[in-house]
């Protein structure tokens, strides 16, 4: 008897295999069911897969590190680390909201190729979703190696993914020796072949495919759909440095500013200021910051939120002891006095090549900003688009124009480890949530990070957490 004939009749005595009727995840009915979870019970047999699987490979299968698909094929990636001495990575399904929210644990270097290893195929999906976060975070994944493969669609669907399948057992070679070795009725192979013939035909592969979502642009194709050049620049200097962290700088003087602003400058694309808590202010704040600004390429945000008619924000852009326009980057406004505002701040931040921030959404409890007035923002910005480069936002994965603005970028304040809120109406949410199910772009963090025992090390911090949701949302 050969290896995988012993191996098939050990998966059927254990009860890994049953025939009968049962209704699949996918509503259909099927002759055969298979639950490889049995396996971490009978460990000489969880080895004798982990090895078969591994040498069932063809010898030009060249790989670094291996992942199996959690969590049924986790068991079985270990003991083919562990016996053959190849490192392994562990993807997360869910990612924490906390620590370092990596979505693949374990070291490894870019361009190292992953195989991927599964208990089980079906349509391939679940080897795609772990492809995808491996892929994301800059592996290369061309191999699966699968215990069973159910032959309906896997194959085909991974192949159109860059992924070849190599299966130790086919269903119906399962079947015939199961059959052979007197394990099954005749009537029962039957039934299988016809609902494989049936299966395979009609509904897989495309009934488990995933259904299409909007693909989600990265910033380098949104970097050349924004019309505004600071907006151009903002995007360039995310991926350039891989943050999408704001460092909202609220401290209490202007030399705390600067030397906060050297510190963590790093690890930010942005820094937020509001220039008129500084007590010691005086005229070269704005070429000291500038300065800083250039050294460590990030762009400067005075959080001034104009909101008076066009005429008079003209004047205080440009003038008062502030001069706001010579050393600011990016402003914002609120549009409740109308698009006004926003030709007035154009007149002067255009010939400059600046960019404006639309109050689209406040993070602050029980605030106005919200439906037909964030409608309003967005419908003002795309008249504007080439001064408007995005907006204050909180939640504009919930507006109705859904993600049909990819030119636009949306910076969230309200941003900690923890969700909860402060004493005075603030509301915060987690990097994670903000970026992924929220829909923004940046992290907008003030006392999450200055209050911080070490502001660089915490902005750190931030900044993985914003980054790699960043790049989760792009792999979905
Ligand atoms: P915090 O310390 O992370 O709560 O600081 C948030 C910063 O963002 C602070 O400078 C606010 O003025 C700013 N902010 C905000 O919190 N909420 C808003 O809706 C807007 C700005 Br707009």
């Amino acid at each position: 008897m050969s290896a995988m004939e012993a191996l098939i009749l050990q998966l059927h005595e254990i009860g890994a295999v049953k025939f009968g009727n049962f209704k699949l995840k996918s509503g259909i009915f099927s002759p055969v069911y298979i639950d490889l979870r049995l396996i971490v019970s009978y460990p000489s047999l969880l080895t004798q897969i982990s090895q078969t699987l591994i040498s069932s490979l063809p010898p030009s299968t060249t790989f670094d590190v291996i992942c199996g698909v959690p969590y049924t094929a986790l068991p079985i990636a270990t003991v083919v680390s562990v016996s053959n001495g190849i490192p392994m990575l562990m993807r997360r399904k869910d990612i924490k909201d906390y620590g370092t929210s990596k979505a693949i644990e374990g070291i490894f270097e870019k361009d190292q190729t992953c195989l991927i290893i599964e208990d089980l195929v079906t349509s391939g999906a679940s080897v795609l979703e772990t492809a995808a976060p491996l892929r994301a975070v800059g592996l290369k994944v061309s191999d699966a190696v699968v215990l069973i493969d159910r032959q309906q669609g896997g194959r085909e669907n991974l192949a159109e993914n860059g992924i070849k399948l190599h299966s130790m057992i086919m269903l119906t070679d399962m079947v015939r020796v199961l059959k052979e070795k007197g394990k099954i009725e005749e009537e029962v192979e039957v039934n299988l072949l016809k609902f494989l013939e049936e299966n395979r035909r009609v509904s897989v592969p495309s009934v488990e495919k995933p259904k299409p979502k909007p693909r989600v642009l990265g910033f380098k194709e949104r970097s050349e759909l924004s019309k505004n050049p600071t907006g151009k620049k903002l995007f360039d200097i995310m991926l350039k440095k891989e943050t999408n962290l704001c460092l909202a700088a609220d401290v209490g003087t202007a030399a705390e500013l600067l030397d906060i602003a050297d510190k963590v400058g790093p690890e930010i694309c942005l820094l937020k200021t509001h220039v008129d808590i500084l007590p010691d202010f005086t005229p070269d704040f704005g070429s000291k910051l500038r300065a800083i600004a250039d050294k460590h390429k990030f762009l400067i945000f005075e959080d001034r939120k104009f909101a008076d008619i066009g005429n008079t924000v003209t004047m205080q852009y440009e003038g008062g002891i502030f001069k706001i326009l010579e050393w600011a980057d990016i402003v914002n406004a609120h549009i409740i006095s109308g698009p006004g505002i926003v030709d007035g701040l154009k007149l002067k931040g255009m010939p400059r090549g600046r960019g404006l921030l639309l109050l689209a959404e406040m993070s602050s409890a029980g605030n106005l900003a919200t439906g037909d007035y964030t409608a309003a923002a967005v419908k003002i910005a795309d008249a504007h688009s080439d001064f408007v480069m995005g907006f204050i936002s909180v939640n504009p994965a919930s507006w109705k124009c859904g993600y049909v603005y990819p030119s636009m970028i949306h910076a969230t304040p309200g941003v900690q480890m923890v969700k909860g809120g402060d004493a005075l109406g603030q509301q915060y949410n987690t990097p994670h949530s903000v970026i992924t199910e929220r829909g923004s772009d940046i992290i907008i963090v003030g006392r999450g990070i200055i209050k911080a025992e070490n502001p660089a090390e915490t902005a750190h911090e931030y900044r993985v957490q914003g980054w790699n949701a960043y790049l989760e949302k792009c792999s979905q």
